[in-house]
């Protein structure tokens, strides 16, 4: 049963990220028609119950104004999927919806964007604006300020500090800390785990100090 006034959704993709986003939409009582992968998804219990099409194209059997869409596929670096996804779909007319977890903490004077995603625990404050289609992972806090591009992923447990500015498709890894001011160009990289004190040009990596691994014996 679905909110009132809430159009009923179609999820596209049927793994990792598409499971927390079930987990988010089925807690807020959202219908969920369908989910779209072409892989097994009955090993997720998540998905029990939701009817499973492997085609693309099955989306197209439902009229762009009587569903919204949620990409459920995770943006990692060097992947496009999720984006060619999202453009082929725009493109027929459809739109995404734009999913905020229950247990998220969204200041009133932040601004979020069509098909942005989220998740619970993240902490999105004052003046800060989070771009279109862009995933702010569990528990990640973008501070005052920020301007965060379309296609982002922030990935769990990253610190955004204050007026950071972020262009389209810039991934940021787990754990990540980018200090306050910086500027991040498109496609630029945050390894898991990384301080980055400065600014990144496009396609540019900043690798995190890697761990040490030793036998014990
Ligand atoms: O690390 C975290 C917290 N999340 C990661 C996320 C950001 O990215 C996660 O651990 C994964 O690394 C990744 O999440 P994702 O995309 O859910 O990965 P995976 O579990 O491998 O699921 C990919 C899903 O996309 C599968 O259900 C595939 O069937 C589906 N898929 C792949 N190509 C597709 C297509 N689905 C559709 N509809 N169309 C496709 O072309």
């Amino acid at each position: 049963m679905s909110n009132a006034g809430q159009l009923p959704l179609v999820l596209i993709g049927g793994g990792g990220h598409a499971s927390v986003l079930a987990d988010i939409l089925l807690r807020q009582q959202r219908n969920i028609l369908a989910v779209i992968s072409p892989d097994d998804i009955s090993g997720r219990a998540v998905f029990r119950g939701i009817t499973h099409y492997q085609q693309d194209d099955d989306v197209l059997q439902f009229q762009p104004d009587q569903v919204r869409l949620v990409n459920g596929i995770g943006m990692i670096p060097g992947s496009d999927i999720k984006k060619l996804l999202n453009q082929y779909y725009l493109s027929l007319g459809y739109r995404f919806e734009t999913v905020i977890a229950s247990e998220a903490v969204i200041s009133p004077y932040a601004t979020i964007s069509d098909g942005a995603q989220i998740f619970p625990g993240a902490i999105i404050q004052a003046g800060t604006v989070i771009g279109q289609h862009s995933v702010i992972n569990t528990g990640v806090i973008i501070e005052h300020d920020c301007c965060i591009g379309d296609y982002n992923h922030i990935a769990p447990g990253s610190t955004v500090c204050g007026q950071v500015e972020t262009e389209t498709d810039v991934f940021v890894g787990a754990g990540a800390t980018i200090i306050q001011n910086l500027k991040l160009k498109h496609q630029a990289v945050v390894g898991a785990g990384a301080v980055l004190t400065k600014s990144l040009a496009g396609t540019e990596i900043a690798y995190p100090a890697r761990a040490v691994i030793k036998s014990i014996q």
